[in-house]
Order: structure tokens, then sequence, then C-alpha cells
């Protein structure tokens, strides 16, 4: 093919403003190829208007029809309204980011299950948080062993999936206020794929037809992802692959080397990861990479993947999401091993400008021109040391190479307990400093940043708002690729604390902590849960998650799993801010309801906003305001 007719472009580089990325596009090994920054630029920066704003129905063959609010011949064929149209796409949204997660819990469960019978290269790491969890399940964890407790515990968590009435058991875990909420408004999930089910279901031509109840049923599918499917995931991966503490490592491109076998992992789940980990460290594996001429084995993380083995094994990010195409485009890329979600389907086409294998593992996931190497936990070591030789055979076929120097020190691993150890040791750990510390008004507040970064926003909005957010003495958290852009710019490590506000800086120096704290992937929001929900049991800031001074925002959101961890945080009382654009808002009354009314009913709700000091002033703004509430300040 003609690659160069695949290439266009400005003098040949395209003009994003990502200094490193476009560092990487401009040099030699990359032209030729097309990226998703030479196709934003291309079409501009305005996406297809269809869908637009969430009145667009395609759910049955009358249509699709285009509901304009507010003009009377303007609904559907059935009759159906913006408000419905807009719920109804909302709901599905939820439910696609709910089975995304929950998924993917599934299949931590199952290797969770194998592990426990021995089945696996995988062990029980963390058995005081085995323990912790079997409790919160409903096991009796007394004068069980080990291996017969993990496996109660694993076949308990199955079954949270299949469940189809009561309660999901980490509902539980919430405060009990926030539970007596849920109660009331029937929006306690029941089981996880249920609850998937039933909103495809009632979204349907012609079932649920009443906006604000569509809307709930949307917050109890968004539950059973937060505290259902999420939460499963990353409380029984931290068992079997170990609850992060903090450590040091490195992101960005130049995390790539010259004189190894790069191998990139990129999607989501941990058990490939961590498969391809204990490969990379095989003696007999290092050998095989020497006689080809390389050091040995680089490991580079992208994506949740990335954070999820940089949180707990220190493992180098090379990229976030919008990185993953450019990563490839170094040319310093043996193979790319990918397993579901966030994976561009554009990956093999560029790959095949280079020596580069792109390597699908889920039995879930192939991609037309990929190679498919299916993975199973029970052969994870032999399946990752065949995905490893793979890249090894293509080491001596790497041409032209561009490695940029970029990359940053972060310091990563803040789980739920880390934080809670960091505040006080082993035996008086507690969130007591914390709270003592919001309450004196050293820390204003709490802030996350999660969520994606999106080829359409070229600003480094997460930047921009973090220094932001810190400067006005909020502690900001983070996950998923927004931790990423942030630890690239530096906000995650211990020095960034100069560049927060006083009272922070002091809080944050006494412990050596960076002004960021990195809590792990995309289903490690369900730490966050956690962390506000010990805040909340602590003392001092109320007595919901809807009374702290806390908020959550996600300013690049891409994914469909964005709007579901959107939507239960604010039906979990913590309020968010997304951006640039959001998903309703050719309906007035159905976006009303998330902006408006989910704040009578939930205590929380969703703002948007465009620029990074847009997101900044509403977020210091209700921080401010809940600490009226609190009576903290006048
Ligand atoms: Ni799950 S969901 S782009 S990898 S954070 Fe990254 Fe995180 Fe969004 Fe995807
Ligand atoms: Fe149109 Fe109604 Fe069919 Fe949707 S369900 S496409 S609004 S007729």
């Amino acid at each position: 093919m003609d690659t160069s007719k695949r290439f266009k472009s400005n003098g040949g580089c395209p003009s994003i403003q990502c200094l490193v990325n476009r560092e990487v596009l401009c040099q030699e090994p990359a032209q030729g190829v097309t990226t998703a920054a030479h196709r934003v630029e291309k079409r501009g920066a305005t996406p297809c208007l269809f869908g637009q704003g969430g009145t667009c129905c395609r759910n049955c063959n009358m249509g699709p029809c285009q509901i304009i609010e507010g003009v009377e011949e303007m609904i559907g064929i059935c009759g159906a309204t913006a408000s419905t149209v807009a719920a109804r796409n909302f709901a599905r949204i939820v439910a696609a980011g709910t089975a995304s997660h929950s998924d993917h819990a599934r299949e931590t469960v199952l290797a969770f299950i194998a592990t426990a019978k021995g089945e696996t290269p995988y062990e029980i790491k963390d058995t005081l948080k085995l323990r912790r969890m079997a409790a919160w399940l409903g096991i009796d964890p007394a004068e069980k062993d080990i291996q017969q407790l993990a496996l109660e515990v694993g076949e308990t968590a199955l079954a949270e999936f299949g469940k189809q009435e009561g309660s999901l058991h980490f509902i539980r875990r919430a405060p009990q206020k926030r539970q007596e909420i849920w109660q009331e408004l029937g929006v306690v999930p029941r089981g996880i794929d249920r609850e998937v089910v039933e909103t495809m279901h009632r979204t349907h031509m012609g079932v649920d037809q009443d906006f604000r109840h569509i809307f709930r049923q949307a917050a109890r599918c968004a539950l059973a992802d937060g505290w259902g499917g999420s939460m499963l995931a990353t409380e029984l991966q931290d068992i079997m692959f170990g609850t992060p503490v903090p450590i040091r490592t490195v992101v960005n491109l130049g995390v790539l080397k010259e004189d190894m076998v790069n191998i990139t992992v990129h999607g989501h789940e941990p058990v490939l990861a961590e498969a391809l980990a204990m490969a990379a460290q095989d003696p007999e594996i290092i050998a095989e990479a020497k006689k080809v001429g390389a050091k040995g084995i680089n490991l580079a993380g992208i994506c949740c993947t990335g954070n999820e083995i940089l949180m707990r094994r220190g493992i180098p990010i090379a990229g976030s999401f919008v990185q993953q195409e450019i990563a490839l485009t170094t040319g310093a890329v043996e193979a790319m091993v990918v397993d579901v979600q966030c994976v561009m389907q554009s990956l093999p086409e560029i790959a095949r400008c280079f020596h580069t294998e792109v390597i699908t593992t889920s039995d879930r996931a192939e991609i037309v021109g990929a190679t498919h190497v299916p993975f199973d936990h029970h052969r994870a070591l032999e399946v990752a040391k065949d995905i490893v030789r793979r890249a090894i055979a293509r080491f001596p076929k790497r041409g032209k190479v561009y490695i940029p120097k970029a990359k940053m020190d972060v310091v990563a691993g803040f789980s739920h307990e880390t934080i809670l150890y960091i505040q006080g040791g082993r035996f008086r750990a507690s969130y007591k400093p914390l709270n003592d510390n919001i309450i004196n008004g050293r820390i204003l507040g709490v802030a996350a940043i999660v969520g994606c970064d999106n080829f359409r926003i070229q600003d480094e909005v997460h930047v921009e708002l973090a220094k932001e957010l810190i400067a006005n003495n909020v502690l900001v958290l983070t996950t998923g690729c927004a931790a990423t852009g942030l630890g690239r710019a530096g906000l995650l490590s211990p020095e960034a604390a100069e560049l927060a506000g006083e009272g922070l800086r002091e809080v944050l120096e006494a412990v050596g902590c960076p002004p960021v704290l990195h809590m792990g992937s995309c289903v490690d929001n369900s730490r966050i849960l956690i962390a506000a929900t010990e805040m909340v049991r602590t003392g001092g800031l109320g007595e919901d998650i809807s009374d702290l001074p806390a908020i959550g925002c996600a300013p690049q959101w891409m994914s469909e799993k964005a709007i579901a961890i959107g939507q239960y945080f604010v039906a979990s009382g913590a309020s968010v801010v997304f951006g640039p654009t959001f998903p309703t808002t050719k309906s007035q009354e159905a976006t009303d309801h998330l902006f408006k009314e989910m704040e009578e009913i939930y205590g929380a709700r969703w703002f948007l906003a465009k620029e990074a000091k847009d997101f900044a002033s509403i977020m210091i703004d209700q921080i401010r305001q809940k600490r009226k509430a609190l009576g903290l300040d006048k």
C-alpha cells in the first residue's frame, strides 16, 4: 500500500499540543503513519452531529428518529419524547460501562477461583484482605485455611453476578445513611448481570417511558458497577496480586528502551499483565532475548493495564489512552499485547508500517490484522512466555527507531489501605489525621480527577486543573489515564508538594506524599468510594458521603465506562463535573434531572464544564459550600 497517501498533515507532523506526542510523530520513523491525531485534525474538532446531545433514537426500525425538544411534531414515531430518549440513551451508556467493568471483574473472579484451587501461577498474596473481604461477603473467616477461604470468597463473589434478588454484599460497606437513601428509592442493586440486563430491557422500544424512572434504573445499574463489579475487581485483584503500597517508578514514552525487547501491555485485566511480568523475568527467556542482541525484556504499560502493574509492581507506563498509537510510531515496540477495552482498531494498521506485532489475547476481543494468542489463566505462564518469544523474534527486524527522552518519576500505589497506613502506621491507622486537617482548614477538601484522555481535547486540562486545585489546598486523588497525564507532568512526585497551598503543603511534607495520589485503574475508583466512606465513618465531616467537602471530575471523558463511574459517584453522594460535552444536553428535562433533581434525591449532582478554570471554580466552590454546611467555615 502507498503509505504516503495514508499520511496527511501540515508539513509532516500533526498540530497537536502535547509536546512529546508531537515530537514522536514528527520524527522519521513515524512518517507515513496516520493516527487519531491526524484524523481529528482532518475532520476538525466537531464530531458527527447525529446523536450529539442524546436525543436521537434508533431503538426500533420505525426510526431512527431525531427528536427536538420543544418542537411538538418532532417526537418519535412511537411518541417518545426527547427526555425519554435522552434518558434511555444515557441508561444504555451506563449499562455498557457497567458491563465492561463487571465483565472484567468476572474474569478476575474466575482467575481467583482457579488460583484458590492452585490451578494458576498466581497466589493468594494479601491474606489480611482476604479475611476482611470474606467478612463483607458474609463468610465467617474463622478457622479456615487460606485456600479454602479463598475458594469460598471466589464462589460467593461469582454468585454476585447472577443473583436475582436481595442486594449485592458490598452495598453494606456504604455509610448507613446512604444505604437508607438507596433502600427508600429502590435502587439497591440485586445482581450485577441483572441490573445490566434490566437496563437494556427497560430501554427497548416501548418499555420504560418515564425519564425519571429510567434514570433511577441507571443509578441502580451504576451502583452495581461501583459497589459491585468494579469493587470486586479491585479487591480480588489486590488479594491475588497484592494490595498496592507506595512505589517509585516512571511514566511516559521515554520508558521504552533502545537496547531491549519492548513489549507494551494494553487494556485492562491485570491477569494477563501479571503473567507477562513473570515471564519477562524468566532467566531462560532473558537468555533468548540476549541471543538476538537485546539486553533483556522491557515491559511497559498502556492505559489501565499500565496502571494495574504500575500500582503493584512499579512497572513503568509508556502511555495513556491517547499515546497508544504513538508508542508504536517510535518503531521500538516489538509487540503490543492487548486484552479488552480502550484498544484502538487502528493499531494493527500502524504496526504494519513497522516490525511490530499486535497480539490480542481475550476470547472477547479480536482485531483484524492482529495475531490472536488466546490467554487462559490456567496456562497463564505458558501463554505469556509464548507471547514474549514472539516479541523476541521480532527484535532483529527493527528498523529506524525514535524514542523520546521524556519520562517522569512518579510515586504511585495509594490504595485506601496505604492512605490509612500513612496516617499513623500499622496500629494507629485511621483517617482521623486527614479529617482533622480538613476540619482545621489546612486541607480545604478532596477532589478526584479521573477518567480518560481524549484526542478531541488538546489542552492539558488535567494538569492545569490539578495545579489550580492543589494551590487552593485541595488534596487530589486520581485514577485511570488522567493519572498517567498528571504523572507525565510531574504531579505524582513528592517534590510537587511545593506547588500546593501552604496548608496542604505542610501536611504533605510531614508525610512525604505527592499532592496528587494515584489510586489505580478505572475499576479502582471503587477505592475512592471506600476512602470516602472511611472519612464519613471517622467522624467530624457529617454522616454521609454527600456531606463531605469532596467532588470528582472527568474532564476528558471518552469511554462509556466513565459515565457509569460518574453516575455511581453521584448516586453515592459525590458530585462530579464532566466535560467538555455531555450526552443529554439536547433534552432540558433530562439534563435538569441529572443536574438539579439528583441533588434533591441523592445530595449530589452532575456538572458540565469545558475549560480547566471552569472545572476548578465549580469544584472549589462546591467544596466551600460543603464546608459551610458542616459549619467548618463561615
Ligand atoms: Ni479504564 S476508560 S481511556 S483505560 S481511563 Fe483510560 Fe482507563 Fe478511560 Fe480507558
Ligand atoms: Fe423512533 Fe420510537 Fe423507534 Fe426510537 S423507539 S426509533 S423514537 S419510533
